[in-house]
């Protein structure tokens, strides 16, 4: 008998966020466990035994325990690699590789730079503080010279990784899902490259799903 995963989360979260578009996008079901991040159940022993990091998601598949989302859709997508979109090329090692190449570029390059601008405009107003303007634009500046790249990328390639949709572009998602809904938004409308690719990357239904639960109160 097969167990359901598990994920424990909250769908406003940008790293649950990713772990769900990625089952979505291979259609297998799962249970969403919600964690309250306000009661700071995720500091609590239990939730510690699943992540020492105290950190949301945690993904269980029968007696597997993992964090670290981009972990997590790695292994979605290996473990169902013949359902639905293949997320990462396990028929082409060069393909294969590629993708691994631009989920490290989001990872090292792309998100430290968007991940403090989506925090001081969304997460910072609920714990009480105004956006620090000074880290939104140094990060700014920084995540201008990333989308540089990205724009010259996408003008030879339909996708990051070659002209296929990968998980190099699903784990983008969550974060500039956010980033589109602030003031910064031009930085990537004005770079017809990649905001044709956001545009479409963001309207697959596996995505469009995923993104329903995640609303910052009226934002
Ligand atoms: N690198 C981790 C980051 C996880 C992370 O930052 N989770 C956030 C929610 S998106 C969280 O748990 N924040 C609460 C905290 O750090 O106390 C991943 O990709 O899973």
């Amino acid at each position: 008998m097969t167990t359901l995963i598990k994920l424990y989360g909250a769908p406003v979260s940008t790293c649950t966020a990713r772990v769900m578009t990625c089952l979505h996008e291979k259609a297998v079901d799962f249970e969403l466990v919600p964690v309250d991040l306000f009661s700071c159940e995720h500091k609590q022993p239990p939730f510690l035994a699943k992540n020492p990091f105290g950190q949301i998601p945690v993904l269980e598949d029968g007696d597997l325990t993992l964090f670290e989302s981009r972990a997590m859709t790695a292994y979605v997508a290996e473990k169902f690699k013949e359902a639905g979109t293949d997320l990462i090329r396990h028929h082409d090692l060069k393909e294969a590789a590629l993708v691994k190449v631009w989920v490290e570029v989001e990872s090292q390059q792309f998100h430290p730079a968007i991940a403090p601008i989506v925090y001081e405009y969304f997460v910072a107003p609920i714990q009480g503080k105004s956006p620090d303007q000074g880290i939104i634009d140094a990060n700014l500046e920084k995540l201008s010279k990333v989308l540089d790249v990205y724009e010259a990328k996408l003008s030879s390639t339909k996708y990051l990784a070659g002209d296929f949709y990968s998980l190099a572009d699903l784990h983008h998602l969550p974060y500039t899902y956010y980033f589109m809904k602030t003031p910064c938004a031009s930085i990537i409308s004005e770079r017809a490259h990649v905001k044709a690719w956001w545009e479409d990357i963001s309207s697959r239904p596996a995505f469009k799903k995923a993104s329903e639960g995640m609303n910052f109160g009226d934002k």
